[in-house]
């Protein structure tokens, strides 16, 4: 075990005293595995953070961006562009759904959510809707951290601090997570479809046509893997179409494979308005996100004097050259090794793994869909998150494995390229350590 840091670096959603103490420092990757500064070799479990799908350091991805820093570093982004970003746009529209024609580049997920529920306002109103100003998230939804995102959003935590600067006009739909009726669910649960009607009863309650747009994961991954009931998506459109609100799917883990097609609106037939991405795009090697849009959305900004910006926003670094080789490299990868098919045909394996732990003596509940997977522990006692945290540590300190743990909820997002023996062997690992967990 490494010696503990006195550490001026504030690590994002750590427990940073707790991490100090016992310091968990990767300096290498290659494929599937990880290497800590003193040698250890561990399996990643989770694909980075759900970025990395076709494995670390993938060398055609490393030499597009070796050639890419040194050939145009970087290039300023408001009106001028450059030829990956332009090329990207282009491949990537080509992979979305029918009819989402249209790519704003971001630097992240949360950049990507509050692009699109900008978009979404500035496009009713140069509509003359300017009246729909509403937008509706989803309890348990996590859509980032910034302030659209996070208001939009539903996990506790991630709002209570900031509960007074969440921004206005926002409502919940009710989340579909319910042990009493779908736990341990393969797939999607068949219980829950009738929870999207809670779009309904929001419309009568302000009014349809005051609400700009629904914002949902069509799988949700931070809360611990929640795949939507059977037919739930498709009420959401209905409702959605009838009073004339946009559907966003967050698609920032769904995108690119992790659920065996390009995107999850592709997976489950149901066709949203706006698609936000990150993470997969550039299979994490480079920050970057990108927001699809459907064309009349895109075109109903088009008016006005030719001469003037006609959206108010970006970010210095949207369309990133170096990222862009990167994505555009990452494409290729994915077409090459067909990996959305890798990723579908590694599914039944892995859904198997995890319902094996259906009868364990701590595990209620049990969720998976695509390459997402989650294994949810009860609390031990009154200290919820703890035995979650313990097993995190010793997976990496025992098992050489690095597993994520939110709360007591385990959470696998295997790479879309995994060797099954490894998933096998990665949950034999699992139920060494839980078998012995307090
Ligand atoms: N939307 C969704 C659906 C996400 O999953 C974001 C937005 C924000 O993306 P950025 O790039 O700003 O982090 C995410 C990110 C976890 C975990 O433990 C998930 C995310 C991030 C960190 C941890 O499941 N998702
Ligand atoms: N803050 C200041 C002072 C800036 O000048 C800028 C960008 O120019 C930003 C924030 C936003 O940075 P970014 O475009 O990287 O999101």
């Amino acid at each position: 075990m490494s010696a503990a840091l006195d550490n001026p670096f504030w690590l994002p959603f750590t427990a940073n005293r707790d991490f100090n103490q016992q310091p968990r420092v990767i300096s290498d990757a290659s494929g599937h595995w990880y290497r800590t500064a003193d040698g250890k070799k561990l399996y990643d479990t989770f694909s980075g953070l759900w970025t990395s799908g076709v494995g670390h350091c993938h060398p055609t991805i490393v030499a597009a961006v070796q050639e890419q820093v040194a050939k145009l570093d970087y290039c300023m982004g408001f009106q001028v562009t450059n030829d990956k970003a332009l090329e990207l746009a282009n491949r990537v529209t080509a992979l979305a759904p029918e009819g989402l024609n249209h790519c704003f580049f971001t630097n992240s997920g949360s950049e990507s959510v509050d692009t699109a529920l900008k978009i979404a306002l500035g496009y009713h109103r140069a509509r003359g809707e300017g009246n729909r100003t509403r937008l509706i998230g989803r309890e348990k939804g996590y859509h980032g951290v910034n302030f659209g995102g996070m208001s939009v959003g539903g996990i506790v935590p991630n709002r209570k601090v900031f509960s007074a600067a969440l921004i206005p006009g926002v409502d919940h739909l009710r989340h579909t997570l319910d042990l009493e009726h779908n736990a341990f669910s393969r797939g999607q649960p068949e219980w829950g479809a009738h929870l999207a009607e809670d779009l309904e009863r929001l419309c009568t309650l302000h009014d349809g046509s005051n609400i700009a747009a629904v914002i949902v994961e069509p799988v949700s991954g931070s809360a611990g893997v929640i795949p939507p009931p059977v037919g739930y998506l498709e009420r959401l459109r209905e409702i959605c179409d009838r009073h004339g609100i946009l559907l966003i799917f967050d698609e920032v883990i769904t995108a690119f494979g992790r659920v065996g097609k390009a995107f999850g609106a592709e997976r489950f037939g149901v066709l949203p308005d706006i698609i936000t991405t990150a993470k997969g795009l550039t299979n994490g090697v480079i920050p970057m996100g990108a927001v699809l849009v459907r064309d009349d959305i895109y075109d109903a900004f088009m008016n006005g004097p030719a001469h003037m910006i006609e959206l108010f926003h970006g970010y210095t670094y949207s369309g990133h050259p170096v990222a862009a080789a990167a994505g555009l490299a990452t494409l290729d990868v994915y077409e090459a090794e067909g990996t959305f098919e890798q990723a579908a045909a590694l599914e039944p394996h892995f859904e198997d793994l995890l319902h094996s732990f259906r009868d364990h003596k701590h595990v209620i509940d049990v969720r998976n869909f695509g390459l997402m997977g989650a294994i949810e522990m009860a609390p031990r006692g009154n200290t919820p998150g703890a035995r979650g945290i313990e097993a995190h540590k010793r997976f990496f300190w025992e098992e050489d494995l690095v597993v994520r743990a939110g709360m007591d909820t385990l959470q696998f997002s295997p790479f879309l390229n995994s060797d099954p023996d490894d998933m096998t062997r990665t949950f034999e690992a699992v139920r060494r350590v839980m078998d012995t967990l307090e």
